[in-house]
């Protein structure tokens, strides 16, 4: 198995460590047939609009237009706006759960059990975001992170924190990674209209305010998960027509020249795409490649399901299954650590490359993520 759960010898104050080992997996048929244990439901949809105001609808929802198959490259130029039709959401601002918790009293009534326990039907309650860095942990080695847990009437709500290196890494980012940041929404305009039958217009402004998030309801194992995730667009002429299914990532990434930067691409990139879109069963991830002069080159279509047969003759490539274990395992954990019922009440579970998951145990204070407004319309 790739994780194992012990009790450090002399250890005081922080009880249990989780760890993070990538051992020759013994138990893989935890998880036999990938997908069979994962079983997604689209419960909602919610939209952020120009000014990052919540709306309870669909209003933010693109329409994949991919450009004519014909012809060698789209002619798309990623850098085309940056300077003049860019308007950039403020990310120092910290927003949590919040968008996600105001879905959720919108629409608690069709979430709520019989257990009397329990407020709503799900074990976990967080960001998609979130879960991808959990189940792509076993096999970073470049980044940690913080997820703020806390139980409150019988769910388990994740939040992540901002590490110091990666506040660090945010306020010192280069000007080449913020141009290569806007290249990706950039392909987005390029390929996406705003009704089912428009066509895409790269004259507009690109503000990253808007969003347009889906509401999904799954499993992972024994764990019942209630997540939302940003989504790109939906196809209208997908052979799977149903949400989550029907939906497209888009993404951007360097044009590769050999099988040796593919081999690297699939080993270090791609993982985080399966995982991302993997999650809320998003079937289709269309990558743009971008060329040296910012304009894309070439684009591919991968099936997220088909994503491990790209990998699984590389013996020295993750493994989904391996991915699926330690996040079961963590969630698992996080059941056996986090048992206080309380909103005000946070374990700050940490993880940096190299170590086992630690935590922290926190009242009251500037971890407290569960606002007030919450608390307040879940206990009435
Ligand atoms: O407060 C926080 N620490 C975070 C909040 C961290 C991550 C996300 N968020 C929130 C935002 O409100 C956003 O609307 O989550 C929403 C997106 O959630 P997600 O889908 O769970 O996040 P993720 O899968 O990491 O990212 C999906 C897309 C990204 O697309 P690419 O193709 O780059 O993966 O959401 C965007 C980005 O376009 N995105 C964000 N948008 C707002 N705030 C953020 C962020 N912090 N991170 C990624
Ligand atoms: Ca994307």
């Amino acid at each position: 198995l790739c994780f194992w759960i012990r009790k450090p010898a002399a250890l005081t104050g922080l009880g249990w460590w989780l760890n993070v080992r990538r051992a020759t997996p013994t138990r893989l048929q935890a998880f036999p047939a990938l997908g069979s244990d994962v079983t997604e439901a689209e419960m909602g949809r919610f939209s952020l609009d120009a000014k990052r105001c919540f709306h309870g609808d669909a209003r933010q929802m693109r329409y994949y237009v991919p450009p004519p198959a014909e012809g060698p490259s789209p002619g798309f130029d990623l850098r085309d706006g940056y300077r003049d039709r860019y308007v950039q959401r403020d990310d120092s601002v910290r927003e949590g759960l919040d968008h996600l918790l105001q879905w959720i009293v919108e629409n608690r009534k069709q979430l709520q059990t019989e257990d009397k326990g329990k407020l709503l039907n799900a074990d976990f309650v967080t960001w998609r975001g979130h879960l991808t860095k959990v189940l792509t942990t076993p096999y970073e080695s470049r980044e940690g992170w913080l997820l703020a847990v806390t139980l409150f009437r019988g769910t388990l709500y994740i939040s992540e924190f901002e590490t110091e290196a990666a506040r660090r890494e945010r306020e010192q980012r280069s000007e080449m990674l913020k141009e290569l940041t806007y290249m990706g929404y950039k392909f987005e305009q390029y390929m996406c209209a705003d009704t089912p039958d428009g066509i895409p217009d790269p004259t507009g402004v690109v503000n990253t305010n808007e969003a347009f998030c889906t509401v999904i309801r799954s499993r992972l194992g024994s764990h019942s998960l209630l997540f939302s995730g940003e989504v790109d667009c939906t196809d209208p002429r997908s052979p799977s027509p149903q949400p989550p299914s029907c939906y497209v990532e888009l993404k951007t990434s360097k044009v590769m020249h050999s099988p040796a930067q593919r081999r690297s691409f699939y080993r270090h990139k791609i993982i985080k795409w399966w995982a991302q879109s993997f999650l809320p069963g998003v079937s289709r991830i269309v990558a743009g490649y971008r060329g040296p002069d910012g304009s894309v080159v070439g684009l591919e279509t991968f099936e997220t399901m088909k994503i491990f047969k790209l990998i699984r003759d590389d013996r020295g490539c993750w493994k989904p299954a391996v991915c699926m274990n330690f996040c079961a395992a963590f969630l698992a954990f996080l059941k056996t650590v986090v048992t206080e019922d309380n909103p005000k009440l946070v374990h700050l579970f940490a993880w940096n490359p190299g170590h086992p998951v630690s935590y922290t145990v926190h009242q009251d204070s500037q971890y407290r993520f569960l606002p007030d407004w919450y608390v307040e319309a879940l206990s009435a």
